[in-house]
């Protein structure tokens, strides 16, 4: 499918996912997010894709939802903005295969909610990051409020939230918001590795720990590693183990 303000490739079990809307710092409109949905779908449904890359095109990553879309919206019009991101969002989150954001510039408002919905986040040393939209009159309201929180502890969510203040990446990795750090010119090298790292791993395996991860994260220890030794039976259904520990054992590379 043709998107208007996506780039979708897949090379070699990768989906690379280019937020394309250079003009406006490719801030997230409703067209945006439709598309994003859209393709977030499709990369999900084709089976020869194992790791999503999600990346910006041009100097941003994402600078925001779309301010001027935004401006004249009323209490309904907001909310519903506000609830299909989150959808989006919460699909990316919860899908089984990995998505790593790799962090090319601006990550504000919506880009900064965007980056923490997925799985793993490696930025480029000038990425910036932030939740500036106390100073525009609104909060996050693509559950950015309750990610932040969650990845870098109540305190420094209040602080970035309260504040709006723009960050820079190696405090973005300080406080745990980046997983890792690389040069500009590293960058798509270095997401590329890992995620060839990750699509040469059980596919099956990739997903039930993504699965596991996220859902333990909100149970009690007890319930969480229940819920793993259940998916760690469930792996065996694919047939996958016997492959992977064959492989070892015969000391060959495994065939998916
Ligand atoms: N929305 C719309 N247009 C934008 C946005 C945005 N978020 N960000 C940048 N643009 C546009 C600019 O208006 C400008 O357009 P034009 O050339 O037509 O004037 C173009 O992109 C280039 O931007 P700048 O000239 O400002 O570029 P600079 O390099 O000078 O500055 C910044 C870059 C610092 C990133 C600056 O553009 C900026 O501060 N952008 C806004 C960042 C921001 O406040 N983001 C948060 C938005 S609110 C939000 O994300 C809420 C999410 C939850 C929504 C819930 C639904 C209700």
């Amino acid at each position: 499918m043709e998107y208007k303000n996506l780039n979708v490739e897949i090379k070699e079990n990768i989906g690379w996912l280019k937020m394309s809307r250079p003009e406006a710092l490719n801030a997230l409109n409703t067209e945006t997010l439709n598309e994003l949905n859209i393709a977030i779908e499709s990369l999900y449904e084709d089976d020869s894709v194992n790791v999503i890359v999600i990346t910006g095109e041009g100097k941003a990553f994402v600078a925001g939802a779309d301010i001027a879309e935004m401006k004249d919206m009323d209490a309904l019009q907001a909310r519903k903005f506000s609830q299909t991101g989150q959808s989006v969002f919460a699909k990316i989150e919860n899908m089984e295969k990995p998505v790593i954001a790799a962090i090319n510039g601006f990550a504000l408002g919506g880009g900064c909610e965007l980056a923490m919905a997925c799985d793993i986040r490696i930025a480029s040393e000038k990425a910036k990051f932030g939740q500036p939209e106390v100073g525009l009159g609104i909060i996050p309201g693509f559950a950015g409020t309750q990610r932040l929180a969650r990845i870098c502890g109540i305190g420094k969510a209040k602080e970035l939230i309260f504040s709006g203040d723009m960050i820079d990446a190696a405090y973005a990795e300080k406080i745990g918001l980046v997983d890792k750090l690389v040069t500009p010119e590293n960058l798509i090298e270095e997401v590329e590795k890992l995620a060839k790292k990750i699509a040469g791993n059980g596919p099956v395996a990739v997903r039930m720990a993504k699965n596991v991860i996220n859902r333990g994260i909100d149970c009690n220890l007890q319930a969480g590693s229940y819920y793993e030794a259940d998916a760690f039976g469930l792996c065996f259904s694919s047939g996958q183990p016997k492959e992977g520990m064959g492989a070892f054992l015969e000391k060959r590379k495994p065939s998916w």
